[in-house]
């Protein structure tokens, strides 16, 4: 049941090569690389669209997305934050200066728990960074009251939820700003690459000046700035890959569908569901193990798996409470945060995307399947294995 090569999770899609290679051909020829070339403004129009927003700046990435948002919405003191994200969210904060206020999520939803954000509300602070973990939106209505009411400024890491909607609005349109991550991992890919989309004209031209070092003019600096801006190249692959986005949707739907056929009624497994009345990505296949009896813990079974050449991933595990440099900054905070504790310790996700198959699909379910069912066996011969013995089945 093992596979000879790896199976991974984040395998680029990637779209038709001969229309990349044209576009690559394209900015050679015009021997205009970056500074805000023509692929990279068209790229910028075609997020604008699927986001329905005004304004797309894009990035070289969307880390820097996520810092010059925040700047650009002169965000400090303190910012309520999942701590059951990517390192990424956290880390823009605490490198502008601004305290990370580690918040809990919903079990159901794994996105901030807008009740305790208004708890964790404090004279010092100034926004939430909310993001739709998985591409499934946040509750965006009550974060709206919350932030409302409270006058703070609501931004969204939309890292993974470009092309996925919230009561029928596309992600994009939600908070001051949102940000996208067009990263190779991600289900539309500009190899590296991010971008802001926002309705807010002000916040869109400062936003314009961060990215280029302050420049208004030829050579005229306004203001600090950095330099974020997205090159032609990672443009060229951002439009060609965007031009199959909906085929690259309809495979990661199937196959989610294919996982869900596959693991049900697997005791102590629940793959996380979308919300067939949204549009979503489907870019992640997520599953949570609760350890039922004699079955497998989540890290027991990812390290089966990778023994296979699965190479599931244990997203987002610790908790990015629990690394560094936050573990220390804040050594207590894991007590107010038990959703987060428990989910990093029981999720995990599975590899999807054009590069797996429904045969692979049902393959891992198999195994998953196998090493759940008799884990009882299977567990003390990989304790103390014995020569010429292996779990394989
Ligand atoms: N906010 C959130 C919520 C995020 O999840 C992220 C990024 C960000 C913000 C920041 O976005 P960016 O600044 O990156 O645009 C990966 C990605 O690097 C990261 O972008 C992503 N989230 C995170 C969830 O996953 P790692 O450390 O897991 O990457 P790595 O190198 O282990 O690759 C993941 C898998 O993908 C591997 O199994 C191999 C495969 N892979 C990867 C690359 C780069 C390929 O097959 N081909 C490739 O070219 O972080």
């Amino acid at each position: 049941m093992s596979f000879s090569s790896p199976l991974h999770v984040g395998r680029p899609n990637l779209g038709s090569r001969r229309r990349l290679l044209s576009r690559v051909r394209s900015v050679l020829d015009r021997r205009w690389l970056t500074n805000d070339g023509p692929l990279v403004r068209e790229f910028e129009r075609e997020v604008a669209r699927v986001a329905g927003t005004a304004h797309c700046i894009a990035l070289c990435n969307a880390t820097l997305g996520l810092e010059l948002a925040i700047s650009a919405a002169g965000l400090s003191g303190e910012v309520i934050v999942p701590s059951f994200t990517f390192v990424a969210t956290p880390h823009v904060l605490l490198w502008r200066g601004i305290t990370p206020v580690f918040c809990d999520v919903d079990p159901r939803t794994h996105n901030l728990d807008p009740a305790q954000v208004e708890a964790l509300v404090s004279p010092k602070t100034t926004g939430v960074l909310a993001v739709h973990l998985w591409g499934r939106p946040c509750d965006v209505e009550a974060l709206e009251a919350i932030t409302e009411r409270h006058k703070l400024t609501l931004l969204f890491d939309a890292a993974h939820a470009f092309g996925c909607s919230y009561r029928g609005r596309p992600v994009g349109r939600l908070g001051l700003a949102e940000v996208f991550s067009f990263h190779a991992t991600k289900f539309v890919n500009s190899a590296e690459g991010g971008a802001v989309v926002t309705d807010d004209d002000e916040l869109a031209d400062r936003l314009r000046l961060l990215r280029n070092f302050g420049f208004t003019g030829y050579d005229t600096v306004a203001q600090l700035g950095i330099n974020a801006k997205m090159s032609e190249f990672a443009g060229a692959v951002g439009l060609t890959n965007l031009e199959s986005m909906d085929e690259v949707i309809e495979v990661n739907r199937s196959n989610h569908a294919a996982y869900r056929e596959e693991l049900a009624g697997i005791e102590g497994l629940c793959v996380l569901d979308f919300d067939p009345r949204e549009r979503s990505n489907y870019q992640y296949v997520v599953v949570e193990v609760d350890v039922r009896g004699d079955g497998p813990t989540r890290d027991a079974l990812v390290d089966v798996l990778h023994a296979e050449n699965v190479l599931a991933r244990r997203y987002f595990s610790p908790g990015c409470h629990r690394v560094e440099p936050y573990r220390s900054m804040f050594p207590d905070v894991g007590s107010r945060l038990p959703v987060t504790e428990r989910l990093a310790g029981s999720v995990l996700t599975l590899p999807t995307g054009t590069a797996v198959n429904r045969d692979d699909i049902v393959k891992v379910c198999a195994l998953i399947r196998f090493v759940t069912k008799r884990w009882a066996e299977i567990a003390p011969r990989l304790a103390a294995p014995s020569p010429g013995e292996d779990h394989r089945a």
